[in-house]
């Protein structure tokens, strides 16, 4: 059995269109649009014979593929490398990487620390650093928003609310940008930040210890389960581990892509302006336009059809999340940042039961900035060329020039 990226080579099934395509080149994950259109216009699937996979970016199938846990799962990793063939960079994650009944255990877990009422409680201390970064800001006018605004900000508010005393800026970002490039091919990304990690993970496993967080966030929560004997020490390591793994780099991005839509298109800032209440559908309609998390891989676990095509046991499935959510089928205009669309069903969070887990955490992060944005910022400028910058799974901003025009 040949293995290809760490999985199971397949042929091309029935009826799949072959596509010499590398969704995982750096230009193309810079500006995927022209990419993702193209998958849509290949069918529900398409075979790519550089990587032996199928991917799929139409929204109904895509959906079925990546909310059907029985047949898709996620125990044999969310990347190219199949966890059954081949040993991964680190211990699989306890939430992201498992299935039932294991996964409903650590997923109660995670739904419990970042519940409604956790994030609730932090609404103040949210609201008071996101007016302070504003009003710096606004004071300065012109500013650099990847660095200054969209990792300055949940790097202000996030690892307290987990419960560290001393985050280190760049190794928490440049930790998620290893999880999230490890899921692509062994490219040049991948190697890259790869490079960081004798640095930045004996530091994240530390910062996971019990002994180094408060009494107070959302990791003691974790460590009092394992207190209740409902999960081991070791396993609340590994939770804390998901925390640092899937919350910093993607609210990072949530919070860049709302600021690039908003001076991108800046009649939809005038219309949030006018309608403030449409703030949280406006936040859903980031996540469908731009696709943080851009895609994910299921593996078939069985042999079993989607859409009369025959897929069989082992195959790799890229599940390109933002192909899907820019399918015309399922929203008409899909090229159009409209916030007041309501995009219901859009897969930026992913959908079924690994569905984010930290969304109430990551739309507590946006309001806060967005509101204090509405109090004090009248026009927001981009002043030079948004940049993208490359990922395995992240779609990103690697620069964004922006001028805030004070009230
Ligand atoms: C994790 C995790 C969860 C969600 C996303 C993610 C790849 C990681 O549990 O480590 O990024």
């Amino acid at each position: 059995m040949g293995l290809i990226e760490g999985h199971m080579a397949i042929e091309p099934p029935d009826g799949v269109p072959v596509w010499d395509v590398d969704p995982y080149d750096p230009v193309i994950l810079a500006n995927p649009d022209d990419y993702y259109a193209e998958l849509r216009e290949k069918g529900p699937f398409a075979y790519i014979p550089k990587y032996s996979i199928l991917a799929c970016g139409r929204h109904d199938e895509t959906h079925e593929v990546f909310s059907d846990w029985e047949r898709f799962v996620s125990s044999r990793g969310v990347g190219l490398q199949d966890f059954s063939l081949e040993t991964p960079w680190r211990p699989p994650s306890l939430v992201l990487e498992v299935d039932p009944p294991y996964h409903s255990r650590t997923r109660k877990i995670l739904v419990r620390a970042l519940s409604p009422k956790a994030t609730a409680a932090l609404a103040d201390k949210f609201q008071s650093a996101a007016d302070t970064l504003i009003d710096a800001l606004v004071e300065k006018g012109r500013f650099e928003a990847v660095e200054d605004l969209a990792e300055a900000y949940p790097i202000s508010v996030f690892p307290g609310a987990v419960g560290f005393r001393q985050p280190d800026k760049r190794r928490l970002i440049d930790y998620g940008a290893m999880v999230f490039n490890a899921l692509g091919p062994d490219n040049e990304l991948r190697r890259t930040a790869m490079a960081r990690g004798p640095d930045i993970v004996p530091w994240i496993t530390e910062q996971c210890r019990r002994e180094n967080l408060d009494a107070s966030g959302f990791g003691a929560t974790i460590y009092a389960a394992a207190d209740e004997g409902e999960i081991t020490e070791e396993e609340a390591g590994m939770l804390v581990r998901s925390l640092l793994s899937a919350g910093v780099d993607t609210t990072v991005t949530g919070l860049g892509s709302t600021l690039w839509c908003f001076a991108t298109f800046p009649d939809q800032f005038e219309k949030l302006k006018a309608d403030p209440s449409l703030l949280r559908p406006a936040f859903e309609e980031v996540l469908r336009f731009t696709t943080p998390v851009h895609s994910f891989c299921r593996t078939a676990n069985l042999d079993t059809t989607v859409s009369g095509i025959e897929i069989c046991q082992g195959t790799k499935i890229l599940c390109v999340l933002g192909a899907a959510n820019g399918d015309e089928r399922k929203w008409p205009g899909a090229d159009r940042f409209d916030i007041s669309r309501r995009p219901m069903g859009h897969l930026g969070m992913g959908a079924g039961i690994h569905n984010c887990v930290g969304q109430n955490l990551a739309r507590a992060e946006v309001a806060a900035v967005m509101k204090a944005i509405l109090n004090k910022v009248d026009g927001i400028e981009l002043t030079g060329k948004a940049v993208w910058r490359p990922n395995n799974a992240i779609h990103a901003l690697d620069k964004l020039p922006i001028a805030f025009k004070g009230k």
